[in-house]
This record gives structure tokens, C-alpha cells and sequence, in this order.
């Protein structure tokens, strides 16, 4: 028998795993309007009105912008009703949910 099989076997996995995180991403396009992308942020995001108008932009200027980062469940719900408040005005705004490294 190896000496070592004599000592306590070292814990290598930690015992509570931290939970994997979610974006949201917000992606421009040419035609909803940039009130309204305002108006779902603040709603589906509780963001601030400047919050929103500042988020807004950023997708506006650089074609993306991250929203928030929540759970995966959490990201994909809040993407989807804010994807859902587009298209229920016939507008292409689009919302996706990325995994964090
Ligand atoms: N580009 C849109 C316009 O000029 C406004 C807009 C901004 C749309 C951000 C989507 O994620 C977006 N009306």
C-alpha cells in the first residue's frame, strides 16, 4: 500500500456551485421606434427612463447592447415578453439571451 492512501482523501469540489448567468441582449434594427424600445426596457427591465434611453442608444449606435444578467429562466422569460411586446406591434425589436462565461 502507497503511503498516501493513509491521508484524508482533499475535497476538490466546492459545495455550492455558483449559479451560471444569463444576458439579455438587445438588437437594433431599422424600424421600431426608439420610444417604444424605451418604453419595454423600463417596463420588462424596471429600468430608469434615462437607464433605458442610455441602453437604447448603445443597440442603436453598435447594433447590441446588454440589458441585465439574471438565471437562465429569468433571462429567457424577460426576453421573450419583451420580444412578445414587439411583435405584438408588428415591430422586429428582438431580444436574446446569451450564456456568461
Ligand atoms: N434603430 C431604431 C430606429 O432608428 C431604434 C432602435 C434602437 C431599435 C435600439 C432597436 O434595439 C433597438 N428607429
Amino acid at each position: 500500500m502507497a503511503d498516501t492512501d493513509l491521508l484524508p482523501k482533499t475535497r476538490t469540489k466546492p459545495k455550492t456551485e455558483k449559479p451560471k448567468l444569463w444576458k439579455v441582449i438587445l438588437l437594433n434594427d431599422d424600424f421600431t421606434p426608439r420610444d417604444f424600445v424605451t418604453a419595454v426596457l423600463m417596463r420588462v427591465f424596471r429600468m430608469t427612463e434615462s437607464e433605458a434611453e442610455g441602453v437604447m442608444l448603445t443597440a442603436h449606435r453598435k447594433g447590441a447592447c446588454v440589458v441585465a444578467v439574471y438565471t437562465q429562466e429569468v433571462a429567457e422569460t424577460k426576453a421573450q415578453l419583451a420580444t412578445d411586446a414587439g411583435a405584438a406591434r408588428g415591430y422586429p425589436l428582438t431580444f436574446t439571451t446569451e450564456r456568461e462565461d
